[in-house]
Protein backbone atom coordinates (compact mmCIF):
# COMPACT_ATOMS: atom_id res chain seq x y z
CA UNK A 1 0.00 0.00 0.00
CA UNK A 2 1.25 3.26 -1.21
CA UNK A 3 0.21 5.30 2.65
CA UNK A 4 0.19 3.15 5.99
CA UNK A 5 0.14 4.59 9.70
CA UNK A 6 1.94 3.49 12.05
CA UNK A 7 0.82 3.56 15.43
CA UNK A 8 3.43 4.24 18.35
CA UNK A 9 1.06 5.00 21.50
CA UNK A 10 -1.92 6.31 22.40
CA UNK A 11 -1.68 8.83 25.73
CA UNK A 12 -2.86 7.34 28.84
CA UNK A 13 -3.62 11.09 30.08
CA UNK A 14 -5.90 11.58 27.02
CA UNK A 15 -6.41 9.19 24.46
CA UNK A 16 -4.21 11.16 21.78
CA UNK A 17 -2.04 9.30 19.33
CA UNK A 18 1.34 9.45 18.65
CA UNK A 19 2.30 7.33 15.42
CA UNK A 20 3.94 7.86 11.52
CA UNK A 21 2.45 7.95 8.40
CA UNK A 22 4.55 6.55 5.60
CA UNK A 23 4.45 7.92 1.79
CA UNK A 24 6.55 7.32 -0.81
CA UNK A 25 8.20 10.63 -0.41
CA UNK A 26 8.34 10.08 3.59
CA UNK A 27 7.77 9.57 6.90
CA UNK A 28 5.10 12.14 8.38
CA UNK A 29 5.61 12.32 12.03
CA UNK A 30 1.37 12.42 14.01
CA UNK A 31 0.37 14.59 15.12
CA UNK A 32 0.67 16.77 12.32
CA UNK A 33 0.23 19.94 11.10
CA UNK A 34 0.03 20.72 6.87
CA UNK A 35 0.95 24.24 5.86
CA UNK A 36 -0.86 24.98 2.91
CA UNK A 37 0.50 25.31 -0.18
CA UNK A 38 -2.35 26.17 -2.56
CA UNK A 39 -0.77 27.25 -5.75
CA UNK A 40 2.63 24.85 -5.47
CA UNK A 41 3.96 27.28 -3.09
CA UNK A 42 3.15 28.26 0.85
CA UNK A 43 3.35 31.44 0.07
CA UNK A 44 6.58 33.13 0.22
CA UNK A 45 8.39 30.05 1.74
CA UNK A 46 10.66 28.59 -0.33
CA UNK A 47 10.84 24.69 0.46
CA UNK A 48 14.29 25.01 2.19
CA UNK A 49 12.85 27.21 4.65
CA UNK A 50 10.10 24.77 5.30
CA UNK A 51 12.79 22.07 5.96
CA UNK A 52 14.61 24.14 8.15
CA UNK A 53 11.45 24.73 10.04
CA UNK A 54 10.79 20.74 9.95
CA UNK A 55 7.55 20.75 8.03
CA UNK A 56 6.77 17.12 6.78
CA UNK A 57 4.58 17.20 4.41
CA UNK A 58 2.21 20.22 2.66
CA UNK A 59 -1.01 20.38 1.19
CA UNK A 60 -2.05 21.63 -2.35
CA UNK A 61 -5.17 21.79 -4.13
CA UNK A 62 -6.26 20.18 -7.28
CA UNK A 63 -8.81 22.62 -8.18
CA UNK A 64 -6.28 25.88 -8.57
CA UNK A 65 -3.25 23.83 -9.68
CA UNK A 66 -6.00 22.68 -12.66
CA UNK A 67 -6.92 25.66 -13.58
CA UNK A 68 -3.58 27.34 -13.65
CA UNK A 69 -1.10 26.07 -14.40
CA UNK A 70 -2.93 22.88 -15.58
CA UNK A 71 -2.06 18.80 -14.39
CA UNK A 72 -0.80 18.35 -18.06
CA UNK A 73 1.93 20.63 -17.83
CA UNK A 74 3.05 19.67 -14.55
CA UNK A 75 2.82 16.14 -15.54
CA UNK A 76 5.49 16.81 -18.63
CA UNK A 77 7.42 18.68 -15.51
CA UNK A 78 7.26 15.54 -13.99
CA UNK A 79 5.27 15.80 -11.18
CA UNK A 80 4.53 18.02 -8.66
CA UNK A 81 7.20 17.53 -6.56
CA UNK A 82 9.29 17.86 -9.07
CA UNK A 83 7.75 21.05 -10.56
CA UNK A 84 7.92 23.10 -7.39
CA UNK A 85 11.16 21.34 -5.93
CA UNK A 86 9.64 19.67 -3.18
CA UNK A 87 10.61 16.15 -1.90
CA UNK A 88 9.00 15.61 0.94
CA UNK A 89 5.14 14.17 0.95
CA UNK A 90 2.40 16.10 -0.37
CA UNK A 91 -1.57 16.03 0.11
CA UNK A 92 -3.77 17.48 -2.38
CA UNK A 93 -7.34 18.35 -1.83
CA UNK A 94 -9.94 16.91 -3.93
CA UNK A 95 -11.47 20.33 -5.38
CA UNK A 96 -14.96 19.75 -3.78
CA UNK A 97 -14.46 22.06 -1.29
CA UNK A 98 -13.00 24.58 -3.70
CA UNK A 99 -15.47 24.87 -6.02
CA UNK A 100 -18.02 25.68 -3.46
CA UNK A 101 -15.78 28.65 -1.67
CA UNK A 102 -14.54 30.05 -4.92
CA UNK A 103 -17.01 30.08 -7.49
CA UNK A 104 -20.06 30.90 -8.08
CA UNK A 105 -22.89 29.78 -10.03
CA UNK A 106 -22.08 25.98 -9.23
CA UNK A 107 -24.65 23.14 -9.96
CA UNK A 108 -24.27 20.21 -8.14
CA UNK A 109 -25.30 16.66 -9.52
CA UNK A 110 -24.91 13.24 -9.50
CA UNK A 111 -22.51 13.19 -11.95
CA UNK A 112 -20.19 16.39 -11.01
CA UNK A 113 -20.56 19.73 -10.07
CA UNK A 114 -21.00 22.36 -12.69
CA UNK A 115 -19.71 25.86 -12.03
CA UNK A 116 -17.50 29.02 -13.71
CA UNK A 117 -13.82 29.28 -12.62
CA UNK A 118 -12.89 32.18 -10.49
CA UNK A 119 -10.09 33.12 -12.72
CA UNK A 120 -12.25 34.15 -15.78
CA UNK A 121 -15.72 32.40 -15.73
CA UNK A 122 -15.20 29.63 -18.09
CA UNK A 123 -17.82 27.17 -17.81
CA UNK A 124 -16.12 23.73 -15.88
CA UNK A 125 -17.43 20.85 -14.71
CA UNK A 126 -15.57 18.25 -11.77
CA UNK A 127 -16.38 15.41 -10.98
CA UNK A 128 -15.24 11.93 -9.16
CA UNK A 129 -13.29 10.74 -12.16
CA UNK A 130 -12.14 14.61 -13.37
CA UNK A 131 -10.92 15.16 -9.19
CA UNK A 132 -8.71 11.59 -9.73
CA UNK A 133 -6.68 12.06 -13.15
CA UNK A 134 -5.54 15.65 -12.05
CA UNK A 135 -4.39 14.00 -8.48
CA UNK A 136 -2.74 11.64 -10.42
CA UNK A 137 -1.25 13.42 -13.27
CA UNK A 138 -0.25 16.01 -10.22
CA UNK A 139 1.55 13.05 -8.42
CA UNK A 140 0.85 13.33 -4.84
CA UNK A 141 1.25 11.26 -1.91
CA UNK A 142 -1.88 11.43 -0.55
CA UNK A 143 -4.97 12.53 -2.38
CA UNK A 144 -8.63 13.26 -0.99
CA UNK A 145 -11.53 12.03 -2.66
CA UNK A 146 -14.25 14.29 -4.17
CA UNK A 147 -17.03 15.02 -2.01
CA UNK A 148 -19.55 17.76 -1.09
CA UNK A 149 -19.05 20.23 1.93
CA UNK A 150 -22.68 20.99 3.07
CA UNK A 151 -22.99 25.02 4.23
CA UNK A 152 -23.54 25.50 8.15
CA UNK A 153 -26.01 25.54 8.61
CA UNK A 154 -28.50 23.44 6.39
CA UNK A 155 -31.57 21.47 6.23
CA UNK A 156 -31.18 17.63 7.77
CA UNK A 157 -32.57 16.19 4.56
CA UNK A 158 -29.98 17.90 2.27
CA UNK A 159 -27.23 17.37 4.77
CA UNK A 160 -28.36 12.94 4.04
CA UNK A 161 -28.78 13.37 0.38
CA UNK A 162 -25.25 15.01 0.11
CA UNK A 163 -23.23 12.41 2.34
CA UNK A 164 -24.94 9.45 0.51
CA UNK A 165 -23.75 11.25 -2.76
CA UNK A 166 -20.28 11.90 -1.20
CA UNK A 167 -20.58 8.44 -0.39
CA UNK A 168 -20.86 7.04 -4.11
CA UNK A 169 -18.62 9.90 -5.37
CA UNK A 170 -16.13 8.05 -3.44
CA UNK A 171 -16.71 4.91 -4.34
CA UNK A 172 -16.53 6.23 -8.07
CA UNK A 173 -13.17 7.49 -6.98
CA UNK A 174 -11.71 4.14 -5.82
CA UNK A 175 -12.54 2.95 -9.34
CA UNK A 176 -10.89 5.54 -11.32
CA UNK A 177 -7.69 5.99 -9.41
CA UNK A 178 -5.05 4.70 -11.56
CA UNK A 179 -1.88 4.66 -9.07
CA UNK A 180 -3.52 3.14 -6.04
CA UNK A 181 0.49 1.59 -5.42
CA UNK A 182 2.17 4.76 -5.00
CA UNK A 183 -0.92 7.21 -4.21
CA UNK A 184 -3.05 7.03 -1.24
CA UNK A 185 -6.67 7.89 -1.51
CA UNK A 186 -8.32 8.93 1.58
CA UNK A 187 -12.20 9.26 2.51
CA UNK A 188 -14.11 12.57 3.60
CA UNK A 189 -16.42 11.43 6.42
CA UNK A 190 -19.66 14.30 5.79
CA UNK A 191 -23.01 14.28 7.76
CA UNK A 192 -22.96 18.00 8.95
CA UNK A 193 -23.78 18.10 12.76
CA UNK A 194 -25.62 15.65 13.08
CA UNK A 195 -24.20 12.27 14.55
CA UNK A 196 -26.78 9.39 12.85
CA UNK A 197 -25.28 10.90 9.44
CA UNK A 198 -21.96 11.25 10.90
CA UNK A 199 -22.43 7.21 11.47
CA UNK A 200 -23.82 6.64 8.43
CA UNK A 201 -21.00 8.04 6.50
CA UNK A 202 -18.14 6.38 8.74
CA UNK A 203 -20.27 3.37 8.55
CA UNK A 204 -20.09 3.46 4.62
CA UNK A 205 -17.08 4.67 3.81
CA UNK A 206 -15.20 2.53 6.15
CA UNK A 207 -16.58 -0.52 4.50
CA UNK A 208 -14.96 0.57 1.52
CA UNK A 209 -11.34 0.30 2.71
CA UNK A 210 -9.55 3.41 2.34
CA UNK A 211 -5.99 4.02 3.57
CA UNK A 212 -6.74 6.80 5.58
CA UNK A 213 -10.35 9.15 6.55
CA UNK A 214 -10.86 12.49 6.91
CA UNK A 215 -13.77 14.24 8.47
CA UNK A 216 -15.03 17.22 6.49
CA UNK A 217 -17.55 19.69 7.42
CA UNK A 218 -16.25 21.05 10.59
CA UNK A 219 -14.86 24.22 10.87
CA UNK A 220 -17.68 26.38 8.43
CA UNK A 221 -18.89 28.42 11.04
CA UNK A 222 -20.70 26.35 13.59
CA UNK A 223 -19.78 27.10 17.55
CA UNK A 224 -17.09 24.86 18.84
CA UNK A 225 -18.26 22.66 20.99
CA UNK A 226 -20.49 21.49 18.15
CA UNK A 227 -17.18 20.59 16.52
CA UNK A 228 -15.49 18.52 19.31
CA UNK A 229 -19.10 16.73 20.04
CA UNK A 230 -18.90 15.71 15.99
CA UNK A 231 -15.49 14.77 16.55
CA UNK A 232 -16.44 12.63 19.89
CA UNK A 233 -19.20 10.59 17.53
CA UNK A 234 -16.81 10.11 14.72
CA UNK A 235 -13.40 9.61 15.36
CA UNK A 236 -14.10 6.42 17.40
CA UNK A 237 -15.94 5.02 13.99
CA UNK A 238 -12.86 5.21 11.79
CA UNK A 239 -10.67 2.37 11.88
CA UNK A 240 -7.46 2.89 14.34
CA UNK A 241 -4.99 1.34 12.18
CA UNK A 242 -5.24 4.19 9.73
CA UNK A 243 -4.92 7.87 9.97
CA UNK A 244 -7.44 10.42 10.21
CA UNK A 245 -6.85 14.05 8.81
CA UNK A 246 -8.90 16.90 10.17
CA UNK A 247 -9.67 19.31 7.19
CA UNK A 248 -9.20 23.06 7.22
CA UNK A 249 -8.45 22.98 10.96
CA UNK A 250 -5.00 24.85 12.37
CA UNK A 251 -5.42 27.21 15.20
CA UNK A 252 -3.78 26.27 18.49
CA UNK A 253 -6.57 25.50 20.17
CA UNK A 254 -8.10 23.24 17.62
CA UNK A 255 -4.77 21.43 17.13
CA UNK A 256 -4.59 20.46 21.06
CA UNK A 257 -8.05 19.70 21.17
CA UNK A 258 -8.19 17.56 18.41
CA UNK A 259 -5.11 15.57 18.77
CA UNK A 260 -6.73 14.98 22.28
CA UNK A 261 -10.01 13.18 20.48
CA UNK A 262 -7.81 11.23 18.34
CA UNK A 263 -7.03 13.34 15.06
CA UNK A 264 -3.59 12.60 13.21
CA UNK A 265 -3.55 15.18 10.45
CA UNK A 266 -4.64 19.03 10.22
CA UNK A 267 -4.37 21.21 7.57
CA UNK A 268 -4.87 25.38 7.70
CA UNK A 269 -4.29 28.60 6.05
CA UNK A 270 -4.29 30.54 9.52
CA UNK A 271 -0.79 30.68 10.23
CA UNK A 272 0.31 32.16 6.70
CA UNK A 273 -2.92 33.73 6.29
CA UNK A 274 -2.68 36.25 8.99
CA UNK A 275 1.06 36.74 9.09
CA UNK A 276 0.56 38.59 5.67
CA UNK A 277 -1.53 41.34 7.73
CA UNK A 278 0.71 40.99 10.26
CA UNK A 279 -0.87 39.09 13.10
CA UNK A 280 1.80 36.59 14.67
CA UNK A 281 1.04 33.64 17.20
CA UNK A 282 3.27 33.88 20.31
CA UNK A 283 3.65 32.11 23.33
CA UNK A 284 1.80 34.76 24.90
CA UNK A 285 -0.70 34.50 22.45
CA UNK A 286 -1.80 36.76 19.21
CA UNK A 287 0.42 40.27 18.59
CA UNK A 288 -0.83 41.99 15.81
CA UNK A 289 2.53 43.86 14.58
CA UNK A 290 0.37 47.11 13.36
CA UNK A 291 -0.40 48.02 16.88
CA UNK A 292 1.28 51.39 17.75
CA UNK A 293 2.64 49.92 21.33
CA UNK A 294 5.50 47.87 19.07
CA UNK A 295 6.85 51.02 17.65
CA UNK A 296 10.05 51.26 19.44
CA UNK A 297 9.72 47.59 20.76
CA UNK A 298 13.43 46.37 20.16
CA UNK A 299 12.47 42.61 21.59
CA UNK A 300 12.06 39.89 19.42
CA UNK A 301 8.65 38.89 18.37
CA UNK A 302 8.68 36.04 20.32
CA UNK A 303 11.58 35.51 23.60
CA UNK A 304 10.34 31.98 23.71
CA UNK A 305 10.81 30.94 20.09
CA UNK A 306 13.86 30.21 18.38
CA UNK A 307 13.06 30.50 14.48
CA UNK A 308 15.59 32.66 12.32
CA UNK A 309 13.02 35.82 12.54
CA UNK A 310 13.15 36.01 16.14
CA UNK A 311 16.73 35.49 16.40
CA UNK A 312 17.30 38.20 13.97
CA UNK A 313 14.48 40.92 14.05
CA UNK A 314 12.74 43.15 16.53
CA UNK A 315 9.30 44.08 16.43
CA UNK A 316 10.00 47.34 15.80
CA UNK A 317 12.04 46.26 12.58
CA UNK A 318 9.11 43.60 11.90
CA UNK A 319 6.35 46.08 12.63
CA UNK A 320 8.21 48.67 9.90
CA UNK A 321 8.12 46.44 7.14
CA UNK A 322 4.76 45.00 7.60
CA UNK A 323 3.57 48.55 7.54
CA UNK A 324 5.59 49.52 4.89
CA UNK A 325 3.98 46.50 2.55
CA UNK A 326 7.59 44.92 2.45
CA UNK A 327 7.36 41.67 1.04
CA UNK A 328 10.49 40.62 3.63
CA UNK A 329 8.05 41.59 6.31
CA UNK A 330 5.53 38.61 5.08
CA UNK A 331 8.42 36.56 4.95
CA UNK A 332 9.62 36.64 8.32
CA UNK A 333 5.85 37.41 9.99
CA UNK A 334 4.85 33.35 7.95
CA UNK A 335 8.37 31.90 8.67
CA UNK A 336 7.68 32.61 12.15
CA UNK A 337 4.06 32.00 12.76
CA UNK A 338 4.47 28.05 10.63
CA UNK A 339 7.77 27.33 12.98
CA UNK A 340 5.82 28.11 16.25
CA UNK A 341 2.38 25.73 15.24
CA UNK A 342 5.56 22.70 13.70
CA UNK A 343 6.89 23.64 16.76
CA UNK A 344 3.44 23.05 19.27
CA UNK A 345 3.10 19.94 17.18
CA UNK A 346 6.38 18.57 18.08
CA UNK A 347 5.84 19.43 21.89
CA UNK A 348 1.94 17.83 21.69
CA UNK A 349 3.91 14.39 20.28
CA UNK A 350 6.95 14.51 22.99
CA UNK A 351 3.39 15.14 25.26
CA UNK A 352 2.02 11.62 24.26
CA UNK A 353 5.44 9.84 25.01
CA UNK A 354 4.98 11.36 28.20
CA UNK A 355 1.31 10.71 28.96
CA UNK A 356 0.93 14.23 29.57
CA UNK A 357 -1.00 15.65 27.07
CA UNK A 358 -3.70 17.27 29.36
CA UNK A 359 -1.28 19.20 31.22
CA UNK A 360 0.50 20.61 28.02
CA UNK A 361 -2.83 21.33 26.60
CA UNK A 362 -3.86 23.38 29.61
CA UNK A 363 -0.41 25.23 29.98
CA UNK A 364 -0.74 25.94 26.58
CA UNK A 365 -4.18 27.48 26.74
CA UNK A 366 -2.72 29.46 30.31
CA UNK A 367 0.10 30.94 27.83
CA UNK A 368 -1.62 31.61 24.85
CA UNK A 369 -4.50 33.36 26.98
CA UNK A 370 -7.37 30.80 26.03
CA UNK A 371 -10.37 29.80 27.94
CA UNK A 372 -12.32 26.96 28.18
CA UNK A 373 -16.02 27.36 27.09
N1 LIG B 1 -13.88 18.82 2.17
C1 LIG B 1 -12.75 19.02 1.43
N2 LIG B 1 -11.81 19.92 1.76
C2 LIG B 1 -12.02 20.65 2.88
C3 LIG B 1 -13.15 20.51 3.68
C4 LIG B 1 -14.15 19.55 3.33
O1 LIG B 1 -15.19 19.35 3.98
C5 LIG B 1 -13.02 21.44 4.73
C6 LIG B 1 -13.97 21.68 5.83
N3 LIG B 1 -13.42 22.38 6.92
C7 LIG B 1 -11.81 22.11 4.52
N4 LIG B 1 -11.22 21.63 3.40
N5 LIG B 1 -12.57 18.28 0.33
ZN1 LIG C 1 9.83 32.98 15.97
Amino acid sequence: MAVTYELIKTCKQTGARLGRVHTPHGVIETPAFMPVGTQATVKTMSPEELKQMDAHIILSNTYHLWLRPGHELIAKAGGLHRFMNWDRPILTDSGGFQVFSLSNMRKIREEGVDFRSHLNGDKLFLSPEKAMEIQNALGSDIMMAFDECPPYPAEYEYIKQSLERTTRWAERCLKAHARPGDQGLFAIVQGGMHADLRRQSAADLTSLDFPGYAIGGLSVGEPKHLMYEVLEETVPLLPSNKPRYLMGVGSPDALLDGAIRGIDMFDCVLPTRIARNGTTMTSEGRVNLRNAKHTEDFGPLDPNCSCYTCRNYSRAYLRHLIKADETFGIRLTTYHNLHFLLEMMRGVRQAIQEDRLLDFRNEFFTMYGLHDN
